[in-house]
């Protein structure tokens, strides 16, 4: 039976990566025999809101959740639409109504790649980002009193569950577990902010008694980001809270070169809703409409969205390809933010050329 894909192109760039996304995606289920039935949506982006008033039809949730997983390229822009307007419109409303509660973000040095960072080559940089992605600092409990006034005052409430913590903190030692060196780091800031935060540590804690064999090592987040700058070689999987980890797996793929390349699963794993795959970054209204951007970051989603379906081997197949890609270091092939001078399209179709 083919699986059903909803394609959210969105914002900016989102819509010069989405095609190259699918058509990996297309290349990759022809060579290994899978059905993908892709139907778009123009929803979720700001030229919808100027058109309708909001992000999202009313009945989007009805729409969508029928769906075996969700392909988004990138929210945003800023000129016509608020940022968190446009976040909170739909984004957010996907990740909190289907519960997709891990927020999982690869890091990883590829070939061909420059690191910012000296000496270090692929295989020196390897790690996981599993983020908190329902709850946390991205609450909508606070409010405005005395707005507009010299009296206003803005309230903004962290909200940490026990359900929510545990459950993607299982998730992250499960992962920790499954891999070679069994490694699992936990970033908050106990010291400053000394509710939630030590209450986080505790719950890592307790969770850790489970996993023996996963060490665990805990960092304040200012320092943690120092490390991984000078020490990226340190880390396995790193699980943060939701704006913590926003932020870690923005300068984790920075480490390794760009952005362009990172790749997120918004899962679901229950399997209750749809899980969503989006690349880490934005809608870069500074490259939007130039064909420039790399769409690395979107078929990598790709990939990690086939690996969530069950198609493991079609997955690596995509990675393979853009290794390989990446690897001849062809600077007519590559985009600019990788040294080159190839184009979106140009880079995309040669990754699903080498895809066998
Ligand atoms: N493709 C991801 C995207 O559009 N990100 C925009 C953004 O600002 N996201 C914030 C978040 O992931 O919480």
């Amino acid at each position: 039976m083919a699986h059903r894909i909803a394609v959210i192109p969105g914002d900016g760039i989102g819509k010069e990566v989405m095609p190259e996304g699918v058509r990996t995606l297309e290349a990759a289920a022809k060579c290994f025999n899978i059905e993908l039935e892709f139907e778009y949506f123009d929803f979720a982006s700001c030229d919808y809101f100027i058109e309708h008033g909001q992000m999202l039809p009313d009945d989007w949730f009805e729409t969508l959740k029928g769906f075996d997983a969700i392909f988004y390229g990138a929210v945003g822009w800023p000129e016509t639409v608020p940022d968190h307007i446009s976040l909170w419109g739909s984004l957010l409303q996907f990740r909190r109504r289907f519960d997709q509660y891990v927020n999982l973000r690869p890091c990883r040095l590829l070939p061909g790649i420059k690191s910012p960072l000296a000496d270090r080559q692929p295989g020196d940089i390897d790690f996981y980002v599993v983020r908190e992605n329902t709850e946390g600092e991205y609450s909508s409990v606070g409010g405005k009193m005395f707005e507009g006034t010299e009296r206003e005052v803005v309230i903004q409430e962290t909200v940490m569950t026990r359900h929510g913590t545990d459950r993607v903190l299982k998730y992250a030692f499960d992962l920790a577990q499954s891999r070679p060196r069994r490694k699992l780091t936990s970033a908050t800031k106990s010291n400053g902010i000394a509710i939630t935060m030590p209450w986080w540590d505790e719950r890592v804690a307790a969770m850790g008694q489970h996993y023996p064999e996963v060490t665990v090592d805990q960092f304040h987040i200012d320092i943690l980001t120092a490390h991984f700058v000078m020490h990226p070689d340190w880390f396995d999987v790193v699980v943060a809270s939701n704006l913590f980890g926003d932020i870690l797996s923005d300068l984790g793929p920075a480490c390794t070169g760009t952005i362009g390349v990172a790749p997120s699963a918004n899962i679901n794993p229950e399997g209750t809703f749809p899980s969503l795959f989006e690349p880490v970054h934005g809608s870069a209204p500074d490259i939007a409409g130039r064909g420039v951007a790399n769409p690395i970051g979107q078929i990598w989603s790709g990939a990690m969205l086939l690996e969530h379906l069950g198609h493991q081997e079609a997955a690596n197949a995509i990675v393979a390809a853009f290794e390989a890609v990446l690897a001849a270091c062809d600077n007519s092939v590559l985009t600019p933010d990788i040294g080159g001078q190839g184009t979106t399209e140009i880079l995309g179709r040669a990754i699903a050329r080498a895809i066998s």
